[in-house]
Protein backbone atom coordinates (compact mmCIF):
# COMPACT_ATOMS: atom_id res chain seq x y z
CA UNK A 1 0.00 0.00 0.00
CA UNK A 2 2.81 2.26 1.11
CA UNK A 3 4.49 1.51 -2.26
CA UNK A 4 1.66 2.41 -3.93
CA UNK A 5 0.86 5.62 -2.76
CA UNK A 6 4.06 6.62 -3.21
CA UNK A 7 4.31 5.73 -6.62
CA UNK A 8 1.42 7.82 -7.43
CA UNK A 9 2.22 10.61 -5.54
CA UNK A 10 5.63 10.14 -7.83
CA UNK A 11 2.94 10.31 -10.89
CA UNK A 12 1.33 12.93 -9.62
CA UNK A 13 3.79 15.22 -8.53
CA UNK A 14 6.28 14.31 -11.16
CA UNK A 15 8.95 14.17 -8.32
CA UNK A 16 12.47 15.39 -8.98
CA UNK A 17 15.20 12.80 -8.98
CA UNK A 18 18.13 14.43 -7.08
CA UNK A 19 21.58 14.46 -8.71
CA UNK A 20 25.05 15.10 -7.56
CA UNK A 21 27.97 16.12 -9.47
CA UNK A 22 31.21 15.23 -8.33
CA UNK A 23 34.95 15.07 -9.58
CA UNK A 24 38.24 16.95 -8.84
CA UNK A 25 38.61 20.55 -9.89
CA UNK A 26 39.08 21.29 -13.90
CA UNK A 27 37.26 17.71 -14.59
CA UNK A 28 34.27 19.93 -16.46
CA UNK A 29 31.30 19.59 -13.63
CA UNK A 30 29.94 22.87 -14.34
CA UNK A 31 30.83 22.50 -18.49
CA UNK A 32 28.84 19.34 -18.45
CA UNK A 33 25.96 20.48 -16.00
CA UNK A 34 25.45 24.10 -18.26
CA UNK A 35 25.63 21.99 -21.41
CA UNK A 36 22.72 19.61 -20.28
CA UNK A 37 21.06 23.19 -19.63
CA UNK A 38 21.47 24.95 -22.76
CA UNK A 39 23.24 23.23 -25.03
CA UNK A 40 26.29 25.22 -25.62
CA UNK A 41 29.47 26.06 -24.33
CA UNK A 42 29.45 28.85 -20.95
CA UNK A 43 32.75 30.10 -19.91
CA UNK A 44 33.45 28.77 -16.51
CA UNK A 45 34.79 29.76 -13.55
CA UNK A 46 36.09 27.72 -10.37
CA UNK A 47 32.50 26.66 -8.43
CA UNK A 48 32.77 28.05 -5.21
CA UNK A 49 30.37 25.94 -3.25
CA UNK A 50 27.79 24.80 -5.91
CA UNK A 51 25.65 24.81 -8.67
CA UNK A 52 21.85 23.62 -8.58
CA UNK A 53 19.68 23.60 -11.73
CA UNK A 54 16.82 21.17 -12.97
CA UNK A 55 17.30 19.72 -15.94
CA UNK A 56 14.16 18.24 -17.50
CA UNK A 57 14.78 15.23 -20.13
CA UNK A 58 12.10 13.47 -21.29
CA UNK A 59 9.84 14.36 -18.74
CA UNK A 60 12.00 13.48 -16.17
CA UNK A 61 12.94 15.73 -13.73
CA UNK A 62 16.31 15.98 -12.07
CA UNK A 63 17.36 18.26 -9.52
CA UNK A 64 21.33 18.33 -10.39
CA UNK A 65 24.10 19.88 -8.03
CA UNK A 66 27.08 20.68 -9.34
CA UNK A 67 29.63 20.55 -6.16
CA UNK A 68 32.78 21.92 -6.40
CA UNK A 69 35.65 19.79 -6.38
CA UNK A 70 38.57 21.80 -5.17
CA UNK A 71 40.58 19.88 -2.20
CA UNK A 72 39.25 22.69 0.50
CA UNK A 73 35.59 21.72 -0.69
CA UNK A 74 35.70 18.25 -0.68
CA UNK A 75 35.29 17.16 2.71
CA UNK A 76 31.49 18.84 2.13
CA UNK A 77 30.65 16.52 -0.09
CA UNK A 78 28.78 14.65 2.13
CA UNK A 79 26.48 17.53 3.04
CA UNK A 80 24.88 17.20 -0.28
CA UNK A 81 24.70 13.47 -0.14
CA UNK A 82 21.35 13.19 1.15
CA UNK A 83 18.13 11.38 -0.73
CA UNK A 84 20.50 11.84 -4.11
CA UNK A 85 19.80 9.09 -6.55
CA UNK A 86 22.31 9.53 -8.84
CA UNK A 87 25.92 10.25 -8.60
CA UNK A 88 27.72 11.37 -11.87
CA UNK A 89 31.48 11.55 -11.16
CA UNK A 90 33.26 13.71 -13.48
CA UNK A 91 37.13 12.78 -14.95
CA UNK A 92 39.48 14.76 -16.58
CA UNK A 93 40.62 11.49 -18.94
CA UNK A 94 44.24 13.79 -19.64
CA UNK A 95 44.45 13.38 -16.09
CA UNK A 96 46.38 10.50 -15.63
CA UNK A 97 48.44 11.77 -12.51
CA UNK A 98 44.81 12.92 -10.48
CA UNK A 99 42.94 9.47 -11.32
CA UNK A 100 44.42 7.68 -8.11
CA UNK A 101 42.60 11.02 -6.02
CA UNK A 102 39.11 10.50 -7.82
CA UNK A 103 39.98 6.52 -6.99
CA UNK A 104 40.39 7.59 -3.42
CA UNK A 105 37.29 10.07 -3.27
CA UNK A 106 35.25 7.43 -4.86
CA UNK A 107 35.67 4.21 -2.40
CA UNK A 108 34.98 6.88 0.66
CA UNK A 109 31.90 8.11 -0.97
CA UNK A 110 30.68 4.60 -1.75
CA UNK A 111 30.04 3.28 1.49
CA UNK A 112 28.06 6.02 3.06
CA UNK A 113 24.76 5.46 4.59
CA UNK A 114 23.10 8.27 2.67
CA UNK A 115 24.35 6.77 -1.06
CA UNK A 116 23.05 3.80 -0.30
CA UNK A 117 20.50 3.14 -3.04
CA UNK A 118 22.39 5.66 -5.53
CA UNK A 119 23.88 4.82 -8.99
CA UNK A 120 26.83 6.10 -9.93
CA UNK A 121 27.41 7.27 -13.37
CA UNK A 122 30.89 7.56 -14.34
CA UNK A 123 31.57 10.51 -17.43
CA UNK A 124 35.29 10.02 -19.02
CA UNK A 125 35.55 13.36 -20.40
CA UNK A 126 37.68 15.64 -22.56
CA UNK A 127 37.99 12.60 -25.01
CA UNK A 128 38.65 15.03 -27.66
CA UNK A 129 41.85 15.55 -26.07
CA UNK A 130 44.51 13.65 -28.46
CA UNK A 131 46.12 10.98 -25.85
CA UNK A 132 43.16 11.03 -23.29
CA UNK A 133 42.74 7.65 -21.09
CA UNK A 134 39.68 5.60 -22.82
CA UNK A 135 36.61 4.65 -20.60
CA UNK A 136 37.93 1.30 -20.72
CA UNK A 137 41.47 1.97 -19.29
CA UNK A 138 39.69 4.67 -16.68
CA UNK A 139 37.28 1.97 -16.01
CA UNK A 140 40.10 -0.74 -14.79
CA UNK A 141 41.94 2.11 -13.24
CA UNK A 142 38.97 2.98 -11.13
CA UNK A 143 38.66 -0.70 -10.92
CA UNK A 144 34.90 -0.67 -10.93
CA UNK A 145 33.78 -3.83 -11.95
CA UNK A 146 34.85 -4.50 -8.18
CA UNK A 147 31.62 -2.32 -7.20
CA UNK A 148 28.71 -4.79 -6.34
CA UNK A 149 26.30 -3.11 -4.16
CA UNK A 150 25.75 -0.02 -6.67
CA UNK A 151 24.77 0.04 -9.63
CA UNK A 152 26.92 2.15 -11.71
CA UNK A 153 28.10 2.40 -15.70
CA UNK A 154 30.67 4.62 -17.26
CA UNK A 155 30.22 6.79 -20.40
CA UNK A 156 33.08 8.68 -22.42
CA UNK A 157 32.23 11.86 -23.03
CA UNK A 158 33.58 15.48 -24.68
CA UNK A 159 31.96 17.82 -22.65
CA UNK A 160 32.40 20.75 -25.02
CA UNK A 161 30.27 19.32 -28.03
CA UNK A 162 28.06 17.62 -25.70
CA UNK A 163 29.01 14.01 -27.56
CA UNK A 164 28.48 11.18 -24.84
CA UNK A 165 26.15 13.49 -22.58
CA UNK A 166 22.90 12.26 -23.47
CA UNK A 167 23.83 8.79 -23.63
CA UNK A 168 24.59 9.04 -20.04
CA UNK A 169 21.29 11.00 -18.87
CA UNK A 170 19.30 7.62 -21.09
CA UNK A 171 21.65 5.28 -18.47
CA UNK A 172 19.93 7.64 -15.95
CA UNK A 173 16.60 7.17 -17.42
CA UNK A 174 16.57 3.65 -17.06
CA UNK A 175 17.81 3.27 -13.33
CA UNK A 176 15.29 6.01 -11.73
CA UNK A 177 14.90 4.23 -8.14
CA UNK A 178 11.64 2.29 -8.34
P1 LIG B 1 34.93 21.83 -13.02
O1 LIG B 1 33.58 22.47 -12.87
O2 LIG B 1 34.90 20.34 -12.88
O3 LIG B 1 35.98 22.42 -12.16
P2 LIG B 1 34.92 23.13 -15.60
O4 LIG B 1 35.42 22.05 -14.54
O5 LIG B 1 33.59 22.74 -16.12
O6 LIG B 1 35.07 24.48 -15.01
O7 LIG B 1 35.97 22.90 -16.76
C1 LIG B 1 37.36 23.04 -16.54
C2 LIG B 1 38.07 23.32 -17.85
O8 LIG B 1 38.00 22.16 -18.70
C3 LIG B 1 37.44 24.45 -18.67
O9 LIG B 1 38.51 25.04 -19.39
C4 LIG B 1 36.56 23.71 -19.65
O10 LIG B 1 36.29 24.45 -20.81
C5 LIG B 1 37.41 22.51 -19.94
N1 LIG B 1 36.64 21.36 -20.44
C6 LIG B 1 35.52 20.82 -19.91
N2 LIG B 1 35.10 19.77 -20.63
C7 LIG B 1 35.98 19.62 -21.65
C8 LIG B 1 36.09 18.70 -22.75
O11 LIG B 1 35.29 17.78 -22.95
N3 LIG B 1 37.17 18.87 -23.57
C9 LIG B 1 38.09 19.86 -23.39
N4 LIG B 1 39.09 19.93 -24.28
N5 LIG B 1 38.01 20.75 -22.38
C10 LIG B 1 36.98 20.63 -21.52
P3 LIG B 1 39.01 26.54 -19.14
O12 LIG B 1 40.10 26.70 -20.13
O13 LIG B 1 37.82 27.40 -19.40
O14 LIG B 1 39.47 26.56 -17.72
MG1 LIG C 1 32.96 23.92 -11.55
Amino acid sequence: MGFLFSKLWGLFTNEEHKVIIVGLDNAGKTTILYQFLMNEVVHTSPTIGSNVEEVVWKNIRFLMWDIGGQESLRSSWTTYYNNTEFVILVIDSTDRERLTITKEELYSMLPHEDLKRAAILVFANKQDVKGAMTATQISQQLNLTSIKDHRWHIQACCALTGEGLYPGLEWMATHLKK
